[in-house]
């Protein structure tokens, strides 16, 4: 039987990495076999354009370039890992997945949407996510929390704007596809996120 592909999305610091552990851990719980991954990267040169896109090397990134960057990176993730795993049977959690390019370069740069879902077309055709839960928050809570987690890489380095434009483009997905996505108010305690995961999980495997 085939399993299934589910994707967390938001902005920096909402949660994604710790509620994949958590959503990981409630599948288990029900003998479902689970495979972990994150967008850029995922195998093993997908983490390599990841470290391209995240660091500067003293040159400027143009934007184009991030852009095709990030579906060379989903390319390898998507053949080599996500397509085998799912015909295996395994569920797969996925932090982020191509709504953070229609989020981040459409909304956040500013490219053209309708390109960016071409490109999104041509790399993965009609794959799209069983669920995908969207972590949603004021970009100034994610920001703080990514904060204090230290260091900032490039893409944490924008203006709250930046983050406000993205956090926008998500809600617009979201609407635009409710069929799949949820959305779960991430600036409320931890448990809260966690009970209404668990009932959106609950509902994909009815
Ligand atoms: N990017 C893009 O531009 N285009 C694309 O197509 C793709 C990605 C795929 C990848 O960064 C960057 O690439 C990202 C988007 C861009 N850039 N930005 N900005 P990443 O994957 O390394 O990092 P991230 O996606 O930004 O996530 P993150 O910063 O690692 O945060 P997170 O995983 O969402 O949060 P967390 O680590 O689970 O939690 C952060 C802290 O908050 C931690 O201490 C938690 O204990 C705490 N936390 C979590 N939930 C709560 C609640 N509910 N209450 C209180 N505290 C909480």
């Amino acid at each position: 039987m085939a399993g299934k592909f589910i994707t967390i999305e938001g902005s920096e610091g909402v949660g994604k990495s710790t509620n994949i552990e958590f959503i990981s851990k409630y599948l288990k719980s029900r003998d479902i076999t689970t495979l972990e991954t994150r967008e850029p990267g995922g195998t093993k040169i997908a983490e390599e354009i990841r470290q391209l896109l995240l660091t500067t090397k003293g040159e400027t990134v143009p934007e184009i370039a991030e852009l095709l960057l990030f579906f060379a990176a989903r390319s390898f993730h998507v053949e080599n890992l996500i397509k085998p795993a799912i015909n295996q049977g395994h569920y797969v959690i996925c932090d982020r997945f191509s709504d953070a390019t229609v989020a981040y370069q459409g909304y956040g740069r500013g490219f053209n949407i309708q390109d960016i879902n071409t490109i999104a077309s041509w790399v993965h055709e009609k794959m799209q996510p069983d669920l995908t839960i969207l972590l949603d928050a004021p970009a100034e809570i994610g920001m703080q929390r990514a904060k204090q987690r230290g260091t900032m890489d490039r893409m944490e380095s924008e203006d709250i704007s930046f983050y406000e434009r993205v956090r926008n483009g998500y809600l617009t997905l979201a609407s635009e596809h409710k069929e799949r996505f949820v959305v779960i108010d991430a600036s409320q305690a931890l448990k809260s996120v966690q009970t209404e995961i668990a009932f959106h999980l609950d509902v994909l495997l009815t």
